[in-house]
């Protein structure tokens, strides 16, 4: 098709072990607070997009998962930030429509990080087709426009989302702490407990938060930036009993606030407090075998009932093992990468 410019890119899930919620600017999406987390491998959890552009294509067009859907507020959001910082020689591509086409392979809304995934992946994919020169322009930034935590899914390895104090949102940026082969031992077991798609969205519930919740407010101002700064010198010092009572802790602390939320938000189910209890009865059966850490492993839970255990690969076949035994009808995928090695199960195990 002549004039016609295609770039296909993936974008990995990242999985937060200080936690975003509640907004100081809906529009910007502006974060209370800052937030920090792992990007997981994009062999696994990741989103494909393709964007064609074309001066034949009449309108632009979007599809997700095979199905047409309207392009919606923030995605337009995103094409047109993006517009803004075209290059010189591919300013004629800015009149052109496009086609907009991305997959998913893991649960969509499901409280794993769909949307970092995916808003993370188009920002990159437009930058690609417009020739945005990453020097100039950050992306993390653009990718935040789609989606918050989409801005931490821009770098691999640890990543720091930085929520600035400015108006306009120039400073709330992500930026790399560390990259994977800070922590090559680290490795992530994704548990998904259910595919169903969550009843109160990340963006409906952090409103309600931000509305009624005074321990939102609390944490925002008195707990997270001490944490932030504890688990940056963990992730360093590659200190896992530090990561993993942080972690614990924040996932903990999040649901808090969740129920501290009026009406109240519901994300984890009893699958989650099972896999909650698990990770607790196998930190102190490891202690009980000998071992010179506190911890083993560490559980988060984010706007959904679905886990996420990270630990350090020495333990991993055990810990595997446990669960098999624990959750018969969890089914298992391994995939070697950095800086995790995410299994997840691919059925619901409470459908
Ligand atoms: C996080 N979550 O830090 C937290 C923990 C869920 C719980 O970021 O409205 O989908 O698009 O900015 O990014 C989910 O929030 O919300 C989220 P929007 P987003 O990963």
């Amino acid at each position: 098709m002549e004039g016609l410019v295609m770039k296909t890119c993936e974008g990995p899930v990242n999985i937060a072990v200080i936690k975003y919620w509640g907004k100081r600017n809906d529009e910007l999406i502006l974060p209370m607070n800052d937030s920090l987390s792992v990007t997981l491998h994009v062999d696994h959890l990741r989103s494909r997009t393709t964007i064609a552009c074309s001066p034949v294509f009449k309108e632009d067009e979007f599809w997700l998962n095979g199905k047409p859907f309207p392009i919606n507020e923030r995605m337009r959001t995103c094409i047109e930030e993006a517009k803004k910082h075209i290059s010189e020689e591919k300013k004629e591509l800015s009149k052109y429509k496009l086609r907009i086409c991305s997959e998913n392979n893991f649960a969509t809304a499901a409280g794993l990080a769909s949307s970092a995934a995916g808003f993370a992946c188009l920002v990159y994919c437009l930058a690609q087709v417009y020739g945005i020169d990453e020097k100039v322009v950050d992306l993390t930034i653009l990718a935040r426009r789609g989606s918050g935590s989409a801005c931490r899914s821009i770098y691999g390895g640890f990543v720091w989302w930085q929520k600035g104090t400015s108006d306009d949102g120039h400073d709330s940026k992500a930026v790399q702490v560390a990259s994977e082969a800070r922590w090559p031992e680290l490795r992530a077991v994704i548990l998904v407990v259910s595919h169903k798609q969550k009843d109160v969205s990340s963006k409906d519930g952090m409103k309600r938060s931000r509305e009624t919740s005074q321990l939102l407010h609390f944490r925002s101002k008195q707990i997270v930036q001490q944490r932030i700064e504890s688990m940056i010198k963990a992730i360093n010092a590659k200190d896992f009993d530090a990561f993993a009572e942080i972690t614990m802790k924040e996932s903990n602390q999040f649901h808090a606030v969740a129920l501290d939320t009026f009406p109240p938000c519901f994300y984890m189910n009893d699958v989650s407090r099972n896999v909650i209890d698990l990770v607790n009865k196998y930190n102190a059966y490891k202690v009980d075998m000998g071992s010179s850490t506190r911890y083993s492993a560490a559980y988060t839970f984010d706007a959904g009932p679905n886990a996420c255990i990270y630990l350090q690969d020495k333990d991993l076949s055990e810990f595997l093992s446990i669960i098999v035994s624990s959750f018969p009808s969890i089914e298992k995928e391994y995939v070697r990468g950095l800086p995790v090695e995410v299994v997840s199960s691919s059925v619901d195990i409470f459908p």
